[in-house]
């Protein structure tokens, strides 16, 4: 694997070197996340819009993404597995997701892949012709408008700079939870660009909740549970949607952490949000969501104040596998 080790600007030029290469070798697609988030589908769509030969897509359009696509006219593949990918492939990227399981489907082999991602942890496996491109940023658009801006500045038309910006936005949950060089970038993205910020957040975070979800975030909060585990406070309930909505409206209420869980056809999710606080005093949701899939299988990862698991236990085991991983975490004094 070439793993950037250089300064970001070298990281940006062996990005474009990689890109260049397999773009004169045949199509490259762009493949999201199968979440589907506005991070991963934003990264996708402005990135695939740097050269003909890309193409964004993907499982899964979240709910944001999907409205912000279709209000953008954003070209985006919905694709179920790797027969949809066209036949002659020069390479593969994907954005924003911590490992090939994230995806929904098997990569066809022995094609060179690119990972733009900055998830903590990972478990992507790479041979020689492959590159990982990760930076401490708060969202992968965050890494795409750089690279956007120091070699292709002619894609940064308005509706790529709305794709940027929305993923910033919600990934740092409007910049609550980013780094103060998002700041600039969300800076460079606005320079010269015609979006009055503020009516864009408004816009952006219109989402039509129907009368039914709304019903399930009540009935998810009615059902919220607090806990002390070792240092730490959790909240914790569960629901049949917007997991990671009622995690954030739980968090609010003012514990450490906010858990929710959901089972689906035997398959157990968890979603949990910490505060800034709690990260900084040593919690990482992305880790304890690694070691749960250690401990009792399936897959977990994410960022130290959002991360989320998958696996076939009941609800139960999951959630006190998680309550018993924080007990284990002091709390450092800063
Ligand atoms: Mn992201």
């Amino acid at each position: 694997m070439i793993q950037d080790t250089g300064s970001e600007s070298d990281s940006l030029v062996t990005l474009n070197d990689w890109i260049e290469k397999a773009c004169s070798n045949g199509a490259v697609p762009v493949i999201t996340g199968m979440n589907g988030d506005m991070d991963t589908v934003g990264s996708a769509i402005s990135l695939a819009a740097s050269n003909p030969n890309m193409m964004a897509c993907g499982l899964h359009l979240g709910r944001i993404s999907k409205r912000v696509c279709v209000e953008l006219g954003a070209p985006f593949r919905k694709i179920s597995n790797s027969s949809d990918l066209p036949s002659n492939i020069g390479g593969i990227i994907i954005v924003d997701a911590a490992s090939e399981s994230q995806i929904g489907f098997d990569l066809p082999e022995g094609i060179p892949k690119c990972i733009i991602d900055h998830h903590e942890s990972n478990s992507w496996q790479f041979s020689n012709s492959d590159l990982m491109i990760k930076m401490d940023v708060s969202a992968t658009t965050e890494i795409i408008a750089r690279y956007l801006i120091n070699h292709s500045s002619t894609t940064l038309t308005e509706p790529v700079r709305k794709l940027l910006l929305a993923g910033l936005i919600t990934d740092s949950g409007r910049f609550k939870h980013n780094t103060k060089h998002s700041f600039t970038t969300a800076h460079e993205i606005l320079s010269d660009s015609e979006i009055e910020y503020a009516s864009f957040v408004e816009w952006l975070e219109s989402s039509e909740i129907n009368s039914s979800e709304r019903g399930s975030l009540l009935n998810g909060m009615q059902r919220a549970k607090a806990t002390e585990s070792g240092d730490w406070s959790i909240i914790h309930s569960y629901c049949g949607t917007l997991e990671g909505r009622l995690a954030g409206l739980l968090l609010g209420i003012g514990h450490d952490i906010s858990l929710v869980s959901r089972t689906r056809n035997g398959e157990t999710r968890l979603t949990a949000r910490a505060t800034k606080n709690a990260t900084s005093q040593g919690i990482s949701l992305a880790e304890i969501m690694t070691s749960i899939a250690q401990q009792i299988g399936g897959e977990g990862g994410g960022h130290a104040g959002a991360a989320g698991w998958t696996g076939n236990v009941d609800r139960i085991t999951a959630e006190s596998s998680f309550i018993s991983n924080v007990a284990k975490i002091p709390r450092e004094s800063k």
